[in-house]
């Protein structure tokens, strides 16, 4: 899983930029966009083109089809958002390592009738203790449209003892009357936005839901990064399942390398 040691990482972490967009601890979530970040939109065409492309995805959720992204090459403008320095910085900072990026996905919700069920439901992700997915919004992105919903991080683990919440297995999906019953309007946050709009945000830590979308609403795009200390849980349990999402690892730098998972 780990092929270099968490020193080497360090090391090469060093020559990462100070990062510029902290996502405090006990908040667990940070927005941005592209603008912040110096970056042009050329990456949400990009994604866009591929979501047009998209012909089968493994998915098994009717309201959300998810895509994994894979061999680009590295004149790809995902790949560059994904391994900009200073989103990676950002992440480091909060990881407190150098992390893997563990996949990049196309998510595309669209209206379904019935029950909120699977990720539409309050819920932690459980890769490990802590991780962080950027999504990257390319539609604009309203409360019709089905966004990304957080309760902050200190508020999720008040909750999670409350409730003997248990990661994965039954239970792992909370209904919205039991999480109401434990939160102020104030502690759900919505994460709406333009195309370029970017959330950062902890998903183990914090309690997430996104994807109702009223009936006639657009379809939500967005690409989601995933990103994960090298020792994570799922890494080192499955690791061997994840691919890095670029077709190959020259002439990448070191520390590209080691963030894909080459070295
Ligand atoms: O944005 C969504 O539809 C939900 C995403 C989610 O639950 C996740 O990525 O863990």
């Amino acid at each position: 899983v780990q092929k270099r040691g968490i020193a080497t990482r360090t090391k090469v972490s060093k020559t990462l930029p100070a990062s510029e967009i902290r996502i405090p601890r006990k908040v667990g979530f940070v927005s941005s966009s592209l603008s912040q970040l110096g970056t042009g939109t050329a990456v949400v065409e990009e994604a866009l083109d591929l979501s047009r492309r998209i012909t089968s995805s493994l998915s098994q959720k009717p309201y959300l089809t998810d895509t994994a992204v894979r061999d680009l090459d590295e004149s790809s403008s995902i790949l560059q958002l994904a391994l900009t320095p200073v989103l990676i910085a950002s992440v480091t900072e909060y990881l407190e390592v150098l992390p893997r990026l563990t996949s990049i996905s196309i998510l595309e919700s669209t209206p379904q009738s019935g029950r909120p069920s699977g990720s539409q439901l309050f819920h932690c992700d459980y890769e490990d203790v802590r991780q962080v997915k950027v999504f990257l919004h390319c539609t604009n992105v309203t409360a019709a449209n089905g966004p990304l919903y957080a309760v902050p991080a200190e508020r999720s683990g008040l909750v999670k003892r409350k409730l003997g919440y248990r990661y994965g297995g039954h239970g792992f999906r909370v209904a919205d009357d039991a999480m109401k019953s434990q939160l102020n309007d104030k502690d759900i946050v919505e994460f709406v936005g333009p195309p370029g709009a970017l959330t950062f945000i902890d998903t183990c830590s914090c309690f997430h839901y996104g994807s109702r979308m009223a009936q006639d609403a657009n379809t939500r795009i967005v690409v989601q990064f995933q990103y994960m200390s090298p020792s994570a849980f799922d890494l080192v349990i499955a690791g061997h399942l994840r691919r890095p999402p670029v077709a190959k690892e020259k002439p990448l730098s070191r520390l590209d390398q080691m963030v894909l998972g080459f070295t």
